[in-house]
């Protein structure tokens, strides 16, 4: 026998031995991935101590008079007989008691046709998400805009006729970064057909959305002014 055919299966065996010893032999390394979702707050509130009355109760500020209304237009002024017989308060409160302002209540005291008022505050984001001033619902009227020259006639009493009128600074759509606030006015006149001696109360719920939904939201809606 030849030594050439004594190695040739030796060889053979050697290569099978070194493949099996290769693949046991194969390091390997894991890496892990670990998803955690830490979800932000979208969440605004009134501004403290933001509020400005235009006749204010207890000022004695005489009264102002709405009478470029006969032109369908904004605004008042004192007229020359001025009187302060009425006067308006607002004050800010928080109703669910986690410390932010949630509801502002505007009341006007002693009113009277024509009587007219502004009151002015500011919204900030408080939260940690850019948010944009969406929409009001003003006694059950939902809108998105509220023009200057139109305002918003109410029924409080249900007889069909407008008992006050709104005008609201437009601030729809504006953003909000946190941190960030916006002035809102609004201007309300009472108007010929309110009741004597009533109690006229006016539910207004604004809106906040965040920023990135509100197109959507916009395109599938219509204004009702
Ligand atoms: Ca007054
Ligand atoms: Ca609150
Ligand atoms: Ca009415």
């Amino acid at each position: 026998m030849s030594n050439a055919y004594i190695l040739k299966p030796v060889a053979y065996t050697l290569l099978i031995v070194a493949i099996i010893t290769g693949a046991l032999a194969m390091w390997s390394e894991t890496l892990k991935i670990n998803v955690s979702v830490n979800t932000g707050e979208l969440h605004w509130r009134f501004k403290p101590g933001s509020e400005i009355v235009k006749d204010e109760c207890g000022t004695g500020s005489l009264d102002w008079n709405a009478t470029y209304l006969t032109n369908g237009s904004v605004g008042a002024e004192r007229i020359d007989d001025a009187k302060d017989v009425g006067c308006t308060s607002a004050h800010f409160y928080d109703t669910d008691g986690d410390s932010d302002l949630d509801t502002l209540n505007i009341t006007i005291h002693n009113g009277y046709p024509w009587y007219y008022t502004h009151v002015a505050f500011a919204v900030e984001n408080d939260g940690t998400i850019p948010l944009k001033i969406w929409k009001v619902v003003i006694h059950g009227r939902t809108t998105y805009e509220i023009t200057s020259s139109t305002g918003m006639r109410l029924d409080l009493t249900g007889d069909g006729k407008p008992d006050v009128l709104i005008w609201w600074g437009d601030n729809f759509g504006k953003q909000l970064h946190p941190g960030d606030y916006a002035d809102i006015s609004l201007e309300i006149v009472v108007l010929q057909d309110a009741p004597e001696n009533a109690n006229l109360t006016i539910s207004i719920t604004m809106y906040a959305i965040q920023w990135n939904e509100y197109d959507s939201a916009m395109s599938s809606t219509t204004s009702p002014i």
